[in-house]
């Protein structure tokens, strides 16, 4: 299956965990048929991409034998291979090769070290900036230049992919891996800076944590998972806004939504969806 372009809008990569423990739908669809369901619903929504994950990589989340990822996963790509573009998300080369076989055409690698893996099967790769692993990645993460590091780090992973012959290599600033609130925000801020590099910027904070800090006042609990929808669609539009090509996210109908109005990368930005509407009243 082709990627599909970027031409009209940013891409919508719809999240789907099939794992007990994921930090916003862990166990919702465990099993692999609610998670087919779950897939084609989001393909319905109007998702470009549906990410297939069997390993959580939430702070402190437990490690996944491999022979349990692959069961979790290797169904739900093969399922939904024939409807929608699926990437495999996952830190495993063999569970990234089991799930292209099975027909998933992008490696959404949290650990942005198996471009090999995608260049010896030719499907595409994400590589995502994160510090530390899940065990300790939050344990006050520290950076003299969050910006630079992330930056020269992505602009590395890529070169070497596309100098071992991946196609289609995209960076990830990796929103809530390593980094303290401050941290998300100046990457978020600077988004441009990503893109200046010419490398298509795919961007995830949906439903993260520091949404749901940044959602209430200071001093009152985080909101949950379920209430922070406005903020992850805020968020992701200020990102597509800023160049970003694609946005993963749990909430696909309104981000498409979102996605739609702020049009083409590199076009006329907000407002590109009134064309041929713009006279009506
Ligand atoms: N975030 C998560 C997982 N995978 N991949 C990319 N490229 N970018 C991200 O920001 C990203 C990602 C974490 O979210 P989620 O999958 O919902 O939770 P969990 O890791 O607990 O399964």
């Amino acid at each position: 299956m082709p990627p599909p372009t970027t031409e009209d809008r940013p891409l919508v990569m719809g999240v789907l965990n099939v794992t007990p423990d994921s930090f916003s739908d862990g166990g919702q669809w465990f099993e692999g048929a609610d998670a087919v369901v779950r897939g084609m619903e989001m393909v319905g929504e109007g998702a470009d991409i549906v990410d297939v994950g069997g390993e959580s990589t939430r702070p402190r989340a437990r490690p996944v034998p491999l022979d349990e990822e692959l069961r979790r996963v290797l169904p739900v790509v093969e399922a939904l291979a024939p409807h929608v573009r699926v990437s495999i998300d996952t830190t495993k080369a063999e569970v990234a090769t089991a799930a292209v076989a099975a027909g998933a055409t992008l490696i959404n690698d949290v650990s942005a070290t198996l471009w090999q893996v995608a260049a010896d099967h030719g499907v595409g790769w994400v590589a995502m900036h994160r510090k530390g692993t899940p065990a300790d990645m939050q344990d006050a993460p520290h950076y003299d230049d969050v910006v630079g590091e992330v930056r020269a780090f992505l602009a590395e992973r890529a070169a070497t992919a596309a100098d071992g012959g991946v196609a289609e290599v995209w960076i990830d600033p990796g929103i809530g891996f390593g980094k303290t609130i401050g941290h998300n925000l100046r990457l978020l801020g600077s988004v441009d800076a990503l893109v200046g590099l010419g490398i298509p910027v795919m961007v995830g904070t949906s439903r993260k944590s520091f949404l749901g800090v940044l959602s209430t006042p200071p001093g009152q609990p985080p909101a949950p998972t379920g209430d922070r929808l406005a903020a992850s669609l805020a968020t992701a539009t200020w990102a597509m806004s800023q160049g970003a090509r694609m946005v993963r996210v749990h909430d696909v109908p309104a981000t498409v939504q979102a996605a739609t109005l702020v049009g083409p990368p590199g076009g006329p930005s907000i407002g590109s969806a009134a064309n041929g509407r713009r006279d009506r009243p």
